[in-house]
């Protein structure tokens, strides 16, 4: 396979007459409390960021800009936020991000599963302009340019392409495991298996699949309609519909990898419950994080607010009033507070001789004086009294809030009461 193959100009072609769709439906229980009254794509992260603002930015900077976004469950904040910050793309031009709500087009049921969400919505897509439909979760956290990979199912005239990554053998049950052949075909694949298959080349490694898909528009139609026929099935992309297209169908599978180490794996996170979610938001407070959110050439959007930048109010005595390797947001004022690798979100306040240590803090909170408290999520517009601590005392921790196997407390505004 030659690297210029393909001309800049046809290049680009491939990639405008590909359409995203991003799944954002599922319930995400494993977030816990976070997820009781949103849907996990618009759980807030990084700071200011939303989760689905990495999907949406990726596919900008991707070139792929007719972007549908399939809702389901707790839609509202997550419709707020795509009305408010995303539309930005000029619908003359065909470019556009459209929030596509569950509605039962196709008779009584509501999605039943992720094939099934883009099965109702088949007839929305435009089978004129389009050739290839990219499927996308809207729960990681990654920076990817999918026009390498709609060029790698172009050359392969691959049936479906499936992205995936190499992830340790011991987190490999949480997600479809595939094997390829020499040629990047997938010869197997099983979706969250309880023994795992390792990666040949690499024992300790299994190849999972990212939940990103390029279907070819007619394939797509054809493989989605013969599921509904048949019996007990899921509805759902890991669980059916690819591995029934194995034997008949070309199935690639596209490797994620660093480009500047081409053995090396890019990053790349799930954050489907709140340790992977705790993890994540951690990485970009290291001082020299893998995932760059300063790289001009892909900006990560998203829904910017009116406010003044964070502010620090300096207390002489106790010569606090800073914060350290962390993310602070704007309308953040730290008055007389210590800080050290938290993620403070919109409108956060912390108050005098308060110490945070691995706090993510969530628009809105307030955070009273004299508090201590370390390795926490805390949620929206939470009002945290004066001389709180949390994460010092783990049976007080477990009898009050919700403390994740990995030992992050979740704190909920009920909890506080
Ligand atoms: P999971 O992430 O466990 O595995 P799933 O829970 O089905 O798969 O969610 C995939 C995406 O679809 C999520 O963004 C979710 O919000 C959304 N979604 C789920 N149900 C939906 C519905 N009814 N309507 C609309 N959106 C819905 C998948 C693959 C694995 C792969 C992992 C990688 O099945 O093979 O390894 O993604 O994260
Ligand atoms: P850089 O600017 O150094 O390339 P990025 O933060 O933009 O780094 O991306 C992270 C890594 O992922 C990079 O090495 C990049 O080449 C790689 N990468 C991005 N998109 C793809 C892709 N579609 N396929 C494989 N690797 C990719």
């Amino acid at each position: 396979m030659s690297e210029n193959r393909y001309s800049h100009t046809s290049s680009n072609r491939l990639v405008r007459r590909s359409v995203a769709l991003v799944l954002a439906g599922g319930k995400g229980t494993r977030l816990k409390e976070l997820t009781n009254k949103v849907a996990k794509p618009a759980v807030s992260f990084g700071g200011k960021y939303r989760i689905i603002d990495f999907t949406l930015s990726n596919c900008i900077n991707s070139g792929v800009r007719n972007i549908g976004v399939l809702t389901q469950y707790m839609a509202h904040d997550l419709i707020m936020h795509l009305q408010s910050g995303w539309q930005i793309l000029n619908p003359a031009l065909n470019e556009r991000v459209s929030i596509i709500p569950a509605q039962q087009r196709t008779g009584e049921n509501w999605y039943r599963g992720t094939a099934d969400a883009v099965y109702q919505n088949l007839d929305i897509i435009d089978h004129e302009h389009y050739d290839r439909v990219l499927i996308l979760g809207g729960d990681h956290i990654y920076k990817m340019d999918y026009s390498r990979m709609i060029n790698f199912h172009a050359e392969n005239d691959a049936d479906v392409t499936v992205a995936c990554i190499r992830k340790p053998l011991s987190q490999a049950s949480s997600f479809g495991v595939m094997g390829l052949d020499d040629e990047g075909r997938i010869v197997d694949f099983e979706e969250k298996p309880d023994h795992p298959k390792s990666d040949p080349n690499n024992p300790e490694k299994a190849l999972v699949s990212m939940g990103i898909y390029i279907f070819n528009m007619d394939v797509l139609d054809d493989e989605l309609r013969k599921g509904l026929l048949k019996p007990g099935y899921s509805h759902d992309f890991g669980h059916n519909v690819i591995p029934n297209m194995l034997k008949n169908r070309k199935v690639y599978g596209y490797v994620f990898a660093d480009k500047g180490h081409p053995g090396r794996t890019a990053y790349w996170r799930d954050v489907g419950d709140i340790d992977e979610y705790f993890a994540a938001n951690m990485d970009l407070v290291d001082p020299n994080p893998e995932l760059d959110l300063y790289d001009r050439d892909w900006p990560i959007i998203t829904d910017q607010k009116q406010r003044p930048g964070a502010k620090f109010v300096f207390n002489e005595d106790e010569r606090r009033g800073y914060a350290t390797d962390s993310l602070l947001s704007a309308g953040t004022i730290v008055s007389g507070a210590k800080v050290n690798r938290s993620l403070l979100s919109l409108d956060v306040r912390v108050e005098e001789h308060t110490e945070l240590e691995q706090v993510i803090a969530l628009n809105g909170c307030s955070i009273g004086k004299n508090c201590k408290i370390r390795k926490a999520i805390i949620a929206e517009n939470c009002v945290v009294p004066d001389g709180t601590v949390i994460g010092y005392d783990e049976t007080e921790d477990k009898r009050r809030f919700t403390v994740s196997a990995g030992g992050v407390i979740l704190v909920s505004c009920e909890m506080l009461s």
